[in-house]
Order: structure tokens, then C-alpha cells, then sequence
């Protein structure tokens, strides 16, 4: 063990610090329409070091972030997309409850914002890592991890002022082959990120409040 001596915050500073990030964070939206404005591979780079950050389950950290700015992998990537979405949109895969839970979003099997975005990052899940010595190591809560850091990875994303959108074209096997990734990982989101085009819009939600969020017992 190692001593653990974090910087001492004082409580008002520390409320402040907070009713900052949430004030900044109430005004991050998932984005589907993107500029085509470049953005520096040091930003990627930012994003992934905070989500590197995450706690894991066994510190096994089981996450792989793939970014790529190329026009001929995003093309592809695009194409691949609107092949399952139009299965699920059109071909009538999406359960009917389903269909009616993202009516509201209105999205589409049109994936073009994928073409038009300078980053596609796809976060992939190692369900087990291969390991120098040539064993395979178990991972272990995979998903709750992986989840962890793909919420970093947002946070630093909407603090850089770029956006995002949680995109699961599903299924999402061919980011496995195009990303040429091992039997170990599966596709776990897939992340546009750029900046929201000047037209931009947005499907009018509201955010739960937090007495649906937050229940204290027993109550104050
Ligand atoms: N993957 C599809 C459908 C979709 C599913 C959910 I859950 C959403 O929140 C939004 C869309 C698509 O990306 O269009």
C-alpha cells in the first residue's frame, strides 16, 4: 500500500466545484448532426486519458477506445451502420415497444452525421485480456467498467465544448472486423465526436428531477 493524501478541499469550495459541473454537464445533449470542423487527435487523446481514469472491476481496466479521423474507415463505418439500422428500421427488427420507446428521438437508419464527423471512437469491452505469457486473464464486471469510462470519457468530451452521441448500431460486429480487433472484445459504443453543426438540433427532453433520482433514507 501507498499513502493516499488527495488535496484537501474546503466544503464551500467543494459545493461550488460542484454546482459548477453540474451546471456545465445540465447542458450536454447527444448530437446528431455534426459540423465537419476538425478537432485536434490531442482532444482524443485528453478525453481517453480521463476515461483511463475509471475504477474497474480487479483494476483490470477492460476497455480499448479505437480512433479514427480516417475518411475511408468512417465511410465504411457509416455504410456497415445504415446496413443494420435499415434491418432494424425498415426490415421491422425493432420490437414494436422498442420502436415506440425512440419515437420521440426521431432518429432514422440514416447515419450520415458518421461520414460528416472529423472522430469516430469505439469503445470496445475485453470480456477476457490476453496476456503477455500467452494465458488469457478473466475480466471481471466488464460492462459496469466499461460504462464507467465510457462516462468519463463524455464528460471530458462536453468539457472540451465537442459533442457526442452514444451511438449502438446494432449489431455491431463489423466494427470488430473493420477495426480488426481480437475474439476478446466486443463493440461496446460507438462515439461520433465533433462539434454540433450550426443548425443543429435536438429532440426537446426533460431530465428527470431528482427526488426520481435520489431518494434519502430515511428521509431528512
Ligand atoms: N440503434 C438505433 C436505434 C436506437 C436505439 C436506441 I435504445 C436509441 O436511444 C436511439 C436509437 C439507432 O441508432 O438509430
Amino acid at each position: 500500500m501507498i499513502p493516499y493524501r488527495p488535496d484537501p478541499v474546503p466544503m464551500d469550495v467543494g459545493l461550488e466545484r460542484g454546482r459548477r459541473l453540474f451546471s456545465s454537464l445540465d447542458q450536454r445533449r447527444s448530437v446528431r448532426m455534426f459540423s465537419s470542423r476538425a478537432v485536434p487527435a490531442e482532444a482524443i487523446e485528453s478525453a481517453v486519458a480521463t476515461a483511463n481514469t475509471a475504477p474497474s472491476g480487479a483494476h483490470q481496466q477492460p476497455w480499448t477506445f479505437v480512433a479514427t479521423s480516417d475518411p475511408n474507415t468512417k465511410h465504411r463505418i457509416r455504410v456497415a451502420a445504415e446496413a443494420e439500422e435499415r434491418e432494424n428500421y425498415e426490415g421491422g427488427r425493432l420490437p414494436d415497444a422498442w420502436r415506440d420507446a425512440i419515437a420521440p428521438l426521431g432518429t432514422t437508419s440514416d447515419k450520415s452525421y458518421l461520414d460528416v464527423v472529423p472522430w469516430i471512437v469505439v469503445v470496445f469491452a475485453q470480456k477476457s485480456t490476453p496476456m503477455p505469457d500467452g494465458t488469457v486473464r478473466k475480466n471481471y464486471y466488464v460492462n459496469e467498467s466499461v460504462g464507467i469510462a465510457c462516462g468519463l470519457f463524455i464528460t471530458a468530451l462536453h468539457t472540451m465544448g465537442l459533442a457526442t452521441l452514444t451511438h449502438t448500431p446494432n449489431p455491431m460486429g463489423f466494427l470488430t472486423e473493420i477495426f480488426q480487433r481480437p475474439p476478446t472484445e466486443r463493440p461496446y459504443i460507438l462515439f461520433p465526436v465533433g462539434y454540433p453543426s450550426d443548425d443543429c438540433e435536438v429532440p426537446d427532453l426533460q431530465r428527470k428531477p431528482l427526488d426520481e433520482s435520489l431518494i434519502f433514507f430515511p428521509s431528512r
